[in-house]
């Protein structure tokens, strides 16, 4: 507790404080101009939107960092325990249109700009995103960070600061992505505060020499860990959490000691090479998803990130003055994937090789303080790396792993006598050559693994740590189901439906208790509130077109059905399958006698999404997406029929004009990967809790979303994930004829090589499906596809009044997929954490 008072006159103090913390639309005004004036150095004349968008993020960052500090100081006095969130990726979005909807002051801020000369929605679109992850994994951290804070937990996240976050994408003439470099720091961010007073050494490389049955890692090179701090506001609460990104330093500006003695030239210039040599380490996120790559620099970055971690989350524990053997009282690791595994391991090495414990008493502390969320069980995403790698940059670690495992296969050995083949797949090192590190299975040692929804967990329990389950018992793998904050993707994105809910159901309340919707259902008897929705829908869709037109250059009927697939482009989640379908759609259109074709449901198909830069059939759907977009709507034959439209540069601002819409609009959400490959999916809570109807595969968070809604409301199409694995046995060792399969695709896929849409090289993406045993069951799913698109416009065309309906069911009945709910779970079943809110004056 704070007991006597710096320095000089209490009262001084005390007054300054007070005044300080006033905020009214003339306080916030006269702060506002004070950043344009001091911070930027700039005066009224010459401002411009971007600086006034800057000045205006100074401004709402003063009173983050206020009540920052409020937070930081009774959490350190109070000392509960609390969780801490690694997780190599966290895609923020933009903040500033969230912090001042959490911290109440919208439209005191949105009244001083005006009085500026400003509008603040425009100013809001200056804002670059922080991309500082891939897709989901990365904006589920994101959300789960916006919770915690909402929900007054003592949550701490972890992660890197890269320079470049994810790419730019550009798309050239022939339909083709670019990528370009995304500095989105090049003006600085206001958004996080440089801490250099908080400051790690990490090492790499080196050597490892026993002396007295104790280890020494030495030597290798050493890099500094710098902390820059993102306070995370939430919504109506004065906590407000912090976000710890690091950055790599060369140790003393760049390795100064290495070139006092002989300074010469070459000296000179090897130290500036070292020096950069580690501020690669933190230069750039690697754009891969779902795939593992295996790369020298990304254990590095791992590792980097984990050491930095754990040394600042110990710091924070030995203030306490307790034994470590208290450590799970006060600690709680999550995992975010295996990315952050190398962290139980190094949290060994700290309390074995500098804390003195004994091996086994450690490594039992180390199991109790972590937790594993798995995100994916496709087999070329696991992480497993090459020991000859492991042995060159973390010696020591290496040899704790060795150590763990043979006490661990001793384990194994006593359970199932004589079962070598058991011991074989358990093994935390992999017998290939070379022997690889699995790190998936070292996370099973923490005392939690979860799946990220119903049907994952169960693929998670019975398919890919069956040996785990039957070896630690089933109690410790269990399922969290995603969520979403709504604060972002209804009340940011939606604003109108936002409202329509709140007056509705005469509370705002349901924003923190997303349950609440539930009171929204009986609504959707009410002709006049359905009239409201309708027209909410409406008019996003129309300013979606706008945006479209404005931008694209492609006129839409608004009228038209919406269809959504916006997310990275992946063979698993079957892009291919929609944009197949829209070939077939086209060439449909063309063969109906003209007279019959006001029988066609009016369509708008939207992609969004970015392919990894190396996976070369992805890069060759989006190819082929922007290239059928281009003679479809240019056809004059096809009109108003159909449009295909791809959004460049899918990101988190995106989404929230796609999905839920600032100008959203979403009729329909695509969601069709192939059964039992797409863990969650949180695209498609997004969308429905907008009122965009499911069409999608029973997969994922699909299945839970469907048993919310009612079956009724969604289109639910394809093979089940537990018949994938024979269909696709069946398409490999003894395939029939793709006309077989489904005529409808092997028509489709005969337009395309017939060179109807350009002479772009497709044949390897499409021999996938008809050479090479279409092992995302493309074909075999795409006749009933089609079936559920047909019954989809036809209730659209046919009887809109059910639509709209089921639409408004759909909203209400998505309580469960609130982050809220979801980290409620976490802080209870598997952190054991409690709400600290820091109490009012
Ligand atoms: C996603 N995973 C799942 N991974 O695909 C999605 N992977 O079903 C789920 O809803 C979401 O996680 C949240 O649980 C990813 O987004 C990655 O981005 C990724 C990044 C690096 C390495 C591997």
């Amino acid at each position: 507790a704070q007991s006597t008072w710096p320095i000089g006159d209490e009262k001084t103090w005390k007054d300054a404080l007070a005044a300080d913390e006033e905020k009214d639309t003339d306080t916030v005004t006269r702060h506002v101009v004070h950043h344009v004036s001091t911070t930027l150095a700039r005066q009224a004349f010459n401002l411009d939107d971007a600086g006034a968008y800057r000045a205006c993020a100074f401004s709402v960052r003063d009173e983050l960092i206020r009540r920052w500090n409020a937070t930081t100081s009774y959490h350190t006095a109070k000392a509960p325990k609390r969780a801490y969130y690694l997780s190599l990726e966290f895609l923020m979005g933009r903040s500033l249109d969230n912090a001042v909807l959490n911290l109440g002051m919208k439209d005191m801020v949105a009244q001083a700009m005006g009085r500026l000369g400003f509008s603040f929605e425009d100013l809001l679109d200056e804002e670059r995103d922080a991309g500082l992850g891939n897709g989901g994994l990365g904006r589920l951290a994101a959300c789960y960070m916006d919770s915690s804070a909402t929900l007054n937990l003592p949550v701490f996240g972890y992660g890197l600061r890269y320079d470049y976050g994810i790419f730019k994408q550009l798309i050239d003439e022939n339909g083709k992505q670019l990528e370009a470099p995304d500095s989105w720091l090049q003006e600085g961010s206001p958004w996080e505060i440089e801490r250099p007073d908080i400051a790690y050494k990490v090492r790499f490389f080196g050597n490892v020499e026993w002396n007295d049955g104790k280890a020494y890692w030495w030597g290798g090179q050493e890099v500094i860990a710098k902390a820059y701090d993102v306070p995370i506001p939430g919504w109506k609460t004065k906590n407000i959490n912090n976000l710890r990104l690091w950055s790599a330093k060369p140790i003393g500006g760049f390795d100064l000691q290495a070139s006092y003695c002989s300074f010469n030239a070459g000296d000179y210039e090897k130290a500036v090479a070292a020096s950069q040599s580690a501020e690669t380490i933190t230069r750039v996120l690697y754009p891969n998803d779902n795939t593992y790559q295996g790369k020298e620099l990304r254990l590095k970055q791992q590792y980097f990130w984990c050491s930095a971690s754990l040394q600042d989350i110990i710091r924070r524990f030995k203030k306490l003055d307790l034994p470590m053997t208290s450590l799970p009282d006060f600690v709680a690791i999550q995992l975010n994937d295996t990315h952050p595994t190398i962290a139980m391991p190094e949290l060994q090495r700290v309390l074995v090789d500098e804390e003195e414990m004994e091996f086994e008493q450690a490594w039992e502390i180390v199991c109790k303080v972590f937790s594993y969320t798995n995100h994916t069980v496709l087999p070329e995403a696991l992480e497993t790396w090459p020991v000859p790698l492991f042995q060159s940059l973390l010696p020591r670690h290496l040899s704790i792993i060795y150590d763990i495992n043979s006490r661990f296969l001793h384990d194994v050995s006593q359970r199932f006598p004589g079962e070598r083949e058991r011991i074989r797949r358990m093994s935390l090192i992999e017998e290939s050559e070379p022997k690889r590190v699995r790190m998936a299975l070292l996370a099973c040692m923490s005392h939690k693994v979860n799946g990220v929804a119903e049907l994952h967990s169960g693929l998670v329990k019975s398919v890919l740590f069956k040996d785990q389950v039957e070896f630690y018992g089933p109690d410790k793998f269990m399922n969290v189901t995603n969520g979403i904050t709504p604060r972002r993707f209804v009340h940011q994105a939606n604003p109108e439906l936002s409202n329509l809910i709140t007056q509705c159901i005469g509370t705002e309340d349901w924003l923190k208790d997303l349950s609440l919707l539930k009171k929204f259902e009986p609504f959707a008897q009410n002709p006049q509130v359905r009239k409201s929705f309708q027209a909410i829908k409406e008019r996003n869709k129309l300013r979606l077109a706008e945006i479209v037109e404005n931008e694209l250059g492609i006129v839409l009927d608004p009228t038209a059905m919406f269809t959504v697939q916006a997310k990275r482009i992946h063979e698993y989640k079957r892009q291919s399958l929609n944009i197949l379908g829209c070939i077939h759609r086209y060439l449909k259109i063309k063969q109906t006698p003209k007279a019959e074709r006001r029988n066609i449901c009016p369509h708008v198909a939207f992609f969004a999404g970015k392919s990894a830069p190396g996976y070369y059939i992805a890069k060759t759907m989006i190819q082929l997406i922007n290239n059928v977009a281009r003679v479809v709507n240019e056809d004059p034959e096809v009109g108003d029929l159909f449009k295909i439209v791809f959004i460049p540069d899918y990101s988190v601002s995106i989404a929230e004009l796609l999905m839920a819409s600032r100008k959203p609009a979403a009729d329909v959400s695509v969601q069709i990967s192939t059964a039992g490959t797409e863990a969650s999916g949180t695209g498609n809570m997004k969308l429905a809790v907008s009122g965009a109807l499911l069409l999608g595969t029973v997969d994922g968070a699909n299945v839970e979303i469907a048993e919310e809604a009612g079956e009724e409301q969604c289109f639910l199409f394809g093979y089940l994930a537990e018949d994938v694995d024979e269909v696709r046995y069946q398409n490999q060792f003894n395939p029939s004829p793709i006309e077989q399969r489904s005529q409808a695709c092997a028509n489709a896929i005969q337009a395309v090589r017939s060179g109807m849409f350009g002479s772009g090289d497709y044949n390897p993406f499409l021999d996938t499906i008809t050479e090479h045993g279409d092992y995302w069951l493309v074909s075999n799913d795409f006749d009933s596809y089609l079936e559920a698109e047909r019954l989809c416009d036809e209730m659209f065309m046919k009887n809109h009044a059910e639509w709209i309906v089921k639409s408004m069911l759909t909203t209400s009945r998505m309580g469960k997929f609130s982050s809220d709910r979801a980290v409620a779970q976490y802080a209870e079943e598997i952190w054991n954490i409690e709400p600290e809110p820091v109490p009012e004056k």
